[in-house]
């Protein structure tokens, strides 16, 4: 094969060109990378208004150290910012594609965005240069949908250029380095996975770890976020369930982990939020219809996940019951917009759903999240309050959604002053029942036992 020496030679001396599509939480910092590993990265993203505001080291998605270095690597010539993907599709020989893979809204996968990366790719591809995609799908994306497109240049994959899959695995808001996470790659031939795997082994400290083709990493990916939806749904459904038992499934779960083996802990929720989660393992549902098959485990874990936040609003009707009060009328303040702590993220948030039910049920509706200005629902919006306190004032019901860690330390006796009434529905055990109770709050929370209900 001509031209596979060069690469190798210019991936090896970090002499090759790359080009990120997609510069959301999987693009941004891969591209700040490989960059920063020495490799001149174009950076691509249709949105030009995203890409003016990164070119001046504005973004959410990197930390403040982050940026700086980002803005280091701009200024040295390393990162190139564009909303031309031909520009950087004829630049560059290495494309990697982190745009995104949503659902409708009846969980019908759409890659119109990876489509569109490829045709923009097809267009500057040359012999000899490696095309991977980071962006998630059900197996044989790369096989069925993407190599058909790229194949259009008459340049043939595993041939004339490399073409792979790499499952991205960044969780927002955990404490884990790109560079660190060990990265799963497998292409359409052995050629395209030994050299895509030589071009994550120079960019990342963790291990790379090849696989047999592109559908096994692609469904590595599937694995992986299956496992997470699953576990969670079971444990909200046991939370549920531990609730009109009496039983605390949080103190269950302590006492659960102290397995050293055979056990890995899951929390309840309000539902599962965030664009990975809840959509990539509806991918693969998709994928096993089309075979003609049902994947129960999927589709109950997702009708049980999206039940959450119709039992968070259960629980509020009951908490506001206990004071002869009903939701109609009632000032409810929600505490955490964005649908994981700490995250300035509100992709498929369960709060948005619960704020819905809650308005059609007429209560009127404050809200807080130190990450959040506003949130809109439909053609309401709603600004977040200045503090806590503000929230918390003429209030009938503190309602906690996202455990952001500041809420760990709040001041309750401060915080409960303002309230009409003494209620908090606790959906992330922030809060301990007997210290409220003391306080004479009347305590509701997700996994808790409901005060005062017989048995079963
Ligand atoms: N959640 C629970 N209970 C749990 C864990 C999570 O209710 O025990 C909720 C969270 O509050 C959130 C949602 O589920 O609303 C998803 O949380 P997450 O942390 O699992 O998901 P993401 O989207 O922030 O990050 C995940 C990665 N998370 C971890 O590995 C911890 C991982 O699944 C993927 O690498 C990444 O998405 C991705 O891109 O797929």
């Amino acid at each position: 094969m001509t031209g596979t020496l060069s690469l190798k030679e210019k991936i090896q001396r970090k002499k090759a060109v790359v080009a990120v599509y997609g510069l959301g939480y999987v693009g941004l910092p891969l591209l700040l990378q490989t960059a920063s590993k020495g490799f001149k990265t174009v950076g691509v993203d249709i949105n030009n208004k995203k890409v003016l505001k990164l070119k001046k080291g504005e973004t959410e998605v990197l930390t403040s150290q982050e940026k700086n270095v980002f803005k280091k690597l701009i200024e040295e010539g390393l990162v190139e910012l564009t909303s031309d993907g031909n520009y950087a599709s004829d630049k560059a020989e290495v494309h990697i594609i982190c745009v995104p893979t949503p659902v409708d809204e009846v969980g019908i996968p759409d890659l119109k965005f990876v489509v569109e990366a490829a045709e923009t790719i097809s267009k500057g591809l040359r012999e000899g240069e490696i095309v991977v995609s980071e962006s998630t799908s059900y197996p044989g994306t790369v096989d069925y949908v993407i190599r058909p497109v790229l194949e259009k240049t008459g340049l043939k994959a595993g041939e004339d250029f490399y073409l792979a899959f790499s499952p991205e695995r960044i969780s927002p808001g955990d404490p884990y380095k790109i560079s660190e996470i060990p990265k799963v790659v497998g292409g359409v031939n052995k050629e395209s996975t030994d050299l895509s795997a030589l071009f994550y082994q120079q960019i990342l400290d963790a291990p790379v770890i090849p696989v047999s083709d592109a559908k096994t990493a692609e469904m590595t990916k599937m694995l992986e976020n299956i496992y997470r939806v699953v576990n969670i749904a079971l444990i909200n459904e046991l939370a549920v369930f531990a609730e009109k038992l009496g039983i605390d499934i949080w103190e269950v779960i302590r006492a659960a982990s102290t397995k050293p083996f055979g056990f890995q802990s899951f929390h309840p929720g309000p539902g599962v939020g965030g664009h990975c989660v809840p959509v990539d393992p509806l991918y693969f549902s998709f994928l096993v219809r089309k075979m003609g098959k049902i994947s129960h485990f999927i589709e109950l874990a997702t009708e049980i996940n999206n039940k959450m936040p119709e039992h968070v609003v259960e629980l509020v009707e009951a908490a506001l019951n206990s004071v002869k009060k009903s939701v109609k009328g009632s000032t409810l303040s929600i505490y955490g917009l964005t649908y994981k702590k700490d995250v300035p993220d509100l992709r498929n948030t369960p709060s948005k759903k619960i704020i819905k039910f809650l308005l059609e049920l007429g209560a009127k509706i404050k809200v807080y999240d130190p990450y959040v200005k506003k949130v809109t629902l439909g053609n309401e919006t709603f600004k977040s309050e200045k503090n806590v306190f503000e929230c918390a004032k003429g209030s009938d019901c503190l309602i906690f959604l996202t455990d952001h860690k500041m809420f760990k330390s709040i001041n309750i006796e401060e915080l409960i002053e303002k309230m009409k009434e003494k209620i908090i529905v606790d959906g992330r055990n922030i809060f301990d029942r007997e210290t409220c109770e003391r306080k004479g709050i009347h305590y509701f929370a997700i996994g808790k036992p409901i005060k005062k209900r017989g048995r079963v």
